[in-house]
């Protein structure tokens, strides 16, 4: 029988190995012709929404990424606006050797609906002039509720010319649920094609499907950037902590000496307001996660007695979240800047400012200048 790809996750379709990407039963009836070929873990995580995480070695991903390389391509680059640091990989230039780049950043649904958009587009320009990221342009959109696809669209017919067009990025940014999106816009398919999960790794292969002048859009695997803090949460840690709807920011008064606790997932500490005054905290978390204020001579001993009680999640030892380490932050200027725990979320702060943010050493922490 000639090879077949699971639909759903461009896995190679197999027999042998259940534990391995692309299994299918044997008997599977869904080698009739016309169905949609599904591998059981696909299967699963449409109906039952049961997550069998499988994801791709680096050899499977550099040979995906080598396809790329080899061809004159239109990149397509997804970023989640709500976690740009930990979902940006500028590496994705050099692995996949093509310089046109769209540059899209998913997910505006969670900013505040009060933001404007043109301001965050602004940042998102800013942002990629810092890192001497080049772009053929730049759009800001939502995949969930269909915002900006039609100018996302127009972009793609500008620039590609006759080329085939490569949906890449960071896993979990919603670069499946975007070329699903696109085949039911556009190109007439009736329902959604490719898997989309709220785990990491999901797509393993690349998907392609015809355009209407031959070309061909393709979906592929996600990078996995293990510097994001939900790498590393199990499932009910995870659902409390990835925002699924618009994030509503709190907005916390701080005095020297007092502490913040994101869950038991990440802490931040005043340690001096430089001014004296009291220091103005916006906080952008998901809504579900609970954020928890005492003193900063107290905060060791809470976080030793009540982890996994009142500082929740991690909700368990057996979750593994690794040892954390604390980075100090001291900016004098008088500008807004964001704390960001990738993946987790971030806090808004006036400078100047002293702070220090606790969080596992495998979790990036960054300071930027403020997206809102
Ligand atoms: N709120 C919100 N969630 C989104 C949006 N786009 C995708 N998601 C969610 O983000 C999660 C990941 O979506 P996928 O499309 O599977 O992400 P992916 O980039 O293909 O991930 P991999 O296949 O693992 O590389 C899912 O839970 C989606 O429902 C969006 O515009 N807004
Ligand atoms: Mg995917």
């Amino acid at each position: 029988m000639a090879e077949q790809y699971c639909k759903g996750c461009g896995a190679l379709i197999q027999h042998e190995n259940k534990t391995m990407p692309g299994y299918m039963p044997e008997k599977s009836s869904d080698y009739d012709a016309g169905k949609l070929v599904l591998c059981q873990r696909c299967f699963r995580l449409r109906n039952y929404a049961d997550v069998i995480t499988s994801s791709l070695t680096n050899d499977e991903y550099l040979t995906v990424i080598d396809k790329i390389s080899k061809e004159n391509a239109l990149i397509v680059k997804i970023v989640d606006i709500f976690d740009f640091t930990g979902s940006f990989v500028p590496a994705i230039k050099r692995l996949t050797g093509n310089e046109d780049v769209i540059l899209v950043g998913n997910k505006m649904d969670l900013l505040p609906k009060n933001v404007k958009p043109e301001r965050i587009l602004n940042w998102l320009k800013q942002m990629l002039a810092r890192e001497g990221f080049t772009v053929l342009d730049s759009i800001l959109i939502s995949a969930k509720y269909g915002y900006n696809l039609d100018e996302l669209m127009q972009l793609i017919d500008k620039y590609k010319g006759k080329r085939n067009v490569y949906i890449v990025g960071c896993s979990n940014v919603g670069k499946s649920k975007i070329v699903n999106q696109i085949l039911k816009r556009y190109l007439g398919y009736p329902t959604d094609v490719i898997t989309v999960s709220s785990s990491p790794g999901t797509t393993i292969g690349l998907i392609g499907f015809p355009l209407l002048d031959g070309t061909m859009i393709f979906d592929t695997p996600g990078v996995i950037n293990k510097h994001q803090y939900t790498y590393y949460l199990t499932r009910p840690s995870y659902k409390i902590t990835v925002p699924k709807k618009e994030i509503k920011p709190l907005v916390f008064q701080l005095n020297e000496g007092q502490t913040l606790f994101f869950g038991g997932l990440a802490r931040l500490d005043i340690i001096n307001g430089e001014t004296g005054d009291r220091v103005n905290i916006v906080t952008y978390f998901a809504n579900t996660l609970n954020i928890h204020r005492t003193k900063t001579i107290r905060a060791d001993e809470l976080y030793e007695s009540k982890l996994y009680s009142l500082l929740t999640p991690p909700f368990n030892e057996n979750e593994g979240v690794p040892k954390w380490v604390y980075h100090d932050f001291r900016i004098r200027d008088n500008l807004k800047y964001d704390i960001v725990f990738s993946g987790l979320g971030f806090v808004t702060i006036r400078a100047p400012f002293y702070i220090r943010a606790h969080a596992p050493f495998v979790v990036g922490i960054y300071a930027r200048p403020a997206i809102i």
